[in-house]
């Protein structure tokens, strides 16, 4: 799937995230299959491919050491991934828990529980002592596989302890960190309990980069306000030595989305779908059902929009995709329920014996599908609340190469402030303001629409996964190069 530690390239680039970028299951004849998950850090990880690279993370089960668990480490060292194997206790406190239910929540701008009783204070100790040991675990594996000269580059808040652990092992690793989500601003921060040990060890590392300027200049005021240290224009300084903290706004690999679009099997794909929607505009949603993605806010305008315009009703249709993830955090489970009711409610509303308003899926696309489902559509809803970047956006563009669809995009997410040329910024909280857009966006002039998609068209297709990559690590190179020098002097 991905460019291995032995193909082409020159150097080897270790890149570590919490899950590799397949999960593996096993067929019915008891083989481990690997299957590539969805997901916006995999989908920009797989832009890229100068270099010989590692993958190191956990393969998303839970097994015992024996043959078993040899068979299936086997099967990923031949794809380029090295497992980490962590017991489902741990993974449980670490993963659910403190990440995705602490970590992730307040890094998009939901605040600590508010409903501290006793046990989840207690509750967060045994979250934040397995975070320690699953990082611990993960700096063990990478330990295992570093040579010296080696570019180690640590992936999102899962890992933010890694950097320290690393660097105190070696300390001339060349490590450089990378967060996808937002950083948020330090008042939200530094309600962390441990918001000191997460930005120290962050600060071990040589680089650190955000997709934004705006994410870059929260966590230097983080460092300042919390540590005491100083901000400086190129990042945060203790005591001499410098750690560099910039922006580097990641893309996709445009030329896997075009050239899909030619593929025999999408062409036709898309014929099917025309015809199936003919005469008829078509709006999509592509999220991971997540509440940061603001799907409830965008049914409840799409809603408010059919209410308001019965001419519309049976000319337009929402298709919306919401692949479940983290199903096992009960916020999720509910979150799922209610999109289900919104849906139900507006379908049964609105639908007619021959006129659906919401097709939706709960399920992963293929991505000849995706990219078939993206070309015909007329108008894409990006609504998150928050959202580092937003690849769903950038993937849009890139499949509307010929047919130049409008894109409605919340200006909570990173891409607003690279796409917001072309798109129809909104703020998703404001369920009038998304409503009318969706008009504008039905009514937009041929002029208009190709003017704004020729804007973002541009951008998407030079700002890609491989020019993140690449900048990023000749940044990292430089950075380290600079350091090592300081250090004899
Ligand atoms: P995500 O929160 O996963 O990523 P996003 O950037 O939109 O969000 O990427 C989602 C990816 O999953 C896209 O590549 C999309 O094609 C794929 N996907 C979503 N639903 C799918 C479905 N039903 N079937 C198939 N594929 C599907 C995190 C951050 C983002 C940041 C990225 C990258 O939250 O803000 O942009 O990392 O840094």
């Amino acid at each position: 799937f991905f460019p291995q530690l032995d193909g082409a390239g020159s150097q080897r680039l270790i890149v570590v995230a919490n899950r590799l970028p397949v999960s593996a299951y096993k067929d019915r004849s008891g083989r481990w299959q690997l299957q590539v998950s969805a997901g916006g850090l995999v989908s920009a990880l797989m832009g890229v491919g100068n270099f010989k690279t590692k993958w190191i993370g956990w393969p998303g089960v839970y097994i015992e050491a024996g043959p078993e668990r040899d068979e299936l480490t086997a099967a990923l060292h031949s794809e380029g991934y090295s497992p980490v194997y962590l017991d489902q206790k741990t993974c449980d406190l670490h993963y659910n828990g403190f990440c995705n239910s602490v970590l992730w929540q307040l890094f998009h701008y939901v605040p600590l529980n508010i409903d501290s009783k006793l046990s989840e204070t207690r509750m967060l100790q045994f979250q934040w002592g397995a975070h320690q040991l699953a990082n611990k675990i993960f700096a063990e594996v990478v330990l295992q596989h570093y040579q010296d000269g080696d570019i180690v580059w640590v992936q999102d808040y899962h890992l933010m302890l890694l950097p320290a652990i690393l660097k105190e092992t070696k300390p001339r690793m060349k490590v450089g960190f990378f967060l996808h989500t937002p950083f948020p601003s330090s008042e939200i921060y530094r309600t962390l309990p441990v918001r000191e040990e997460l930005l120290r060890s962050v600060l071990k590392a040589d680089l650190i980069g955000f997709h934004t300027y705006d994410y870059a200049r929260h966590f230097v005021s983080a460092c300042t306000r919390i540590l005491g240290l100083e901000g400086t224009p190129a990042g945060v300084e203790d005591n001499g030595s410098l750690t560099r903290v910039a922006a580097f706004p990641i893309g996709i690999d445009p030329d896997r989305f075009t050239e899909a679009l030619e593929m025999p099997e999408v062409k036709a794909n898309i014929a099917q779908l025309l015809n199936r929607y003919a005469g008829r505009k078509v709006m999509l949603g592509v999220d991971r059902l997540d509440m940061i993605k603001g799907i409830p806010q965008k049914l409840l305008a799409f809603e408010k929009f059919l209410e308001e315009h019965p001419e519309w009703r049976d000319k337009v249709l929402l298709v919306q995709i919401a692949v479940p993830s983290r199903t096992d955090v009960p916020e999720y489970q509910r979150l799922r329920s209610m999109v289900h009711e919104v849906v139900g409610r507006i379908n049964g509303q609105y639908g007619t014996l021959t006129h659906v308003p919401i097709y939706h899926l709960d399920r992963q696309l293929s991505f000849n599908e995706l990219v078939a489902l993206y070309a015909i559509t007329d108008v894409a809803l990006v609504t998150s609340l928050r959202d580092g970047m937003n690849l769903v956006s950038y993937e849009y563009v890139a499949c509307q190469r010929d047919n130049a669809g409008v894109l409605i995009l919340s200006e909570f997410a990173g891409a607003a402030q690279s796409l917001g040329a072309g798109a129809i910024l909104v703020n998703p909280w404001n369920i009038n303001d998304l409503s009318q857009a969706i008009e504008y966006a039905l009514m937009m002039s041929d002029a208009e629409r190709r003017e704004r998609h020729r804007q973002n068209y541009m951008h998407v297709t030079i700002h890609t996964a491989q020019t993140w990559a690449d900048t990023f690590i000749s940044e990292l190179n430089d950075t380290h190069v600079e350091a090592e020098l300081r250090t004899r002097n």
